[in-house]
């Protein structure tokens, strides 16, 4: 079974996505995500200019040849742009593997470890009451877990706070828009969200938070002591995770689990921070980490470390990505949690796809593939539109982390 045919998708419903679309000389198409958040046209570049001429008329179920030849006969390795035109090859690759097999592709990857794919959504608001306002709304929606994220007090905008309460979109200008962060405004208001959120609503929900790469590493280690009362699922992205080292001075000071790793895009960012045990949810993603093949190489390291998955799931990954994160989710043993970040009305329109939510879990779906298709003459409709993730300043301007 040849490739014949390689064509990437550049759709803006909203926001920007952009999808792989290979086939078959069978006429079999597979599809993989390649958004990058605010650098999505480099990747199309990179499969339409430097990946597509290699792969027509490769054998199409070589899936792991063609991972290798992309990884290692780039010679350039790693990064995000190149990882996420390997992942969205890799998701197509899988794809059509699985529709000629006539199976959800979580039974080619072994079948099924649990039930559902437990999920967490996002509750937020400027003001701690608003936000256990939407806490309670995502309660009666049945999730059992839920990120909180709130205003500061003093502070115009902070990070996971959006004017939309159910779609987050930081990609929000033609430039990037910049915001101001004080660290010690932050820390004074997070421990009053979870200690009035436990009050309110007792322990039966999984609570989690972002911290989204702002703090020091003993900024970070206070933070996850004052939060042990609340008993946090995890603290993510407590500091930037360049320097793994980092979390030793973390972990010596509290036993607020910690998840890392949404901007890692292979399994040697991450080796360190497992193998040491400095982390307790690993937060690589399908579209970012290398596809479905690499992710399974992540989550076996993982396993050996008693480290579980809790990959990224924000709407700047596409429906095609949260539907390959679900197989993967069902398949293997120490899966931990899903971020399930719900794409709007138009976006699942452009994307339709099997999985469903019900009481806190999604399900994949059982048609064959991964579930999702992509309707090309509605994504006609949307054209590209450039935006950029903000970038963040403290309030003396010093340029700091977003
Ligand atoms: C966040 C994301 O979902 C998360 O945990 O860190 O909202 C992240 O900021 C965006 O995906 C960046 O594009
Ligand atoms: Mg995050």
């Amino acid at each position: 079974m040849k490739i014949r045919d390689i064509r990437v998708n550049v759709t803006c419903p909203g926001r920007n996505f952009i999808t792989l679309k290979i086939t078959t000389d069978d006429g079999v198409y597979g599809l993989g995500d390649a958004t990058l958040n605010g650098r999505e046209l480099a990747v199309v570049s990179y499969l339409q200019d430097h990946v597509a001429p290699c792969l027509i008329g490769r054998d199409a179920h070589q899936i792991e040849d063609i991972w290798q030849y992309l990884y290692r006969g780039a010679y350039w390795r790693r990064g995000p742009v190149t990882m996420t035109a390997i992942a969205a090859v890799d998701m197509a690759l899988w794809d059509i593997k699985a529709k000629v097999a006539g199976l959800p592709l979580y039974q080619l990857l072994g079948g099924r470890c649990r039930e559902g794919v437990m999920v967490y959504g996002h509750a937020n608001g400027g003001t701690v009451d608003e936000t256990l306002g939407e806490m309670e709304k995502y309660m009666g929606l049945g999730y059992k877990a839920i990120r909180l994220q709130t205003g500061v007090p003093g502070m115009k905008s902070t990070y996971g706070v959006s004017k939309d309460k159910m779609y987050y979109e930081p990609a929000d200008a033609d430039l990037p828009t910049e915001n101001v962060w004080s660290t010690e405004k932050y820390l004074d208001s997070v421990p009053k969200l979870f200690e009035k959120a436990r009050a309110k609503f007792g322990f039966d929900h999984h609570l989690l938070h972002d911290v989204h790469h702002r703090l020091t590493p003993i900024e970070a280690a206070r933070l996850g002591k004052s939060l042990e009362p609340y008993r946090l699922f995890w603290l993510e992205d407590a500091v930037v995770a360049d320097n793994p080292e980092s979390f030793r001075l973390i972990r010596q000071h509290t036993t607020t689990p910690l998840a890392v790793g949404e901007v890692f895009n292979s399994i040697h960012d991450c080796r360190q921070l497992m193998q040491e045990q400095l982390i307790d949810y690993i937060r690589c993603t399908i579209v970012h980490a290398g596809g479905i093949s690499h992710m399974r190489r992540i989550a076996s390291l993982a396993d050996l470390y008693n480290i579980r998955t809790g990959s990224h799931g924000a709407t700047d990954l596409s429906p095609v990505s949260m539907a390959a994160a679900l197989h993967f989710d069902l398949s293997i043993p120490n899966f931990g949690i899903q971020e399930y970040m719900r794409h709007t009305a138009e976006t699942d329109a452009v994307f339709p796809h099997t999985y469903s939510f019900k009481d806190g879990y999604l399900h994949p779906g059982e048609g064959p593939g991964l579930g999702v298709d992509l309707d090309e003459a509605l994504a006609e409709k949307y054209p590209y539109k450039r935006a950029y993730l903000p970038v963040n300043r403290l309030q003396d301007g010093t340029l700091y982390n977003w």
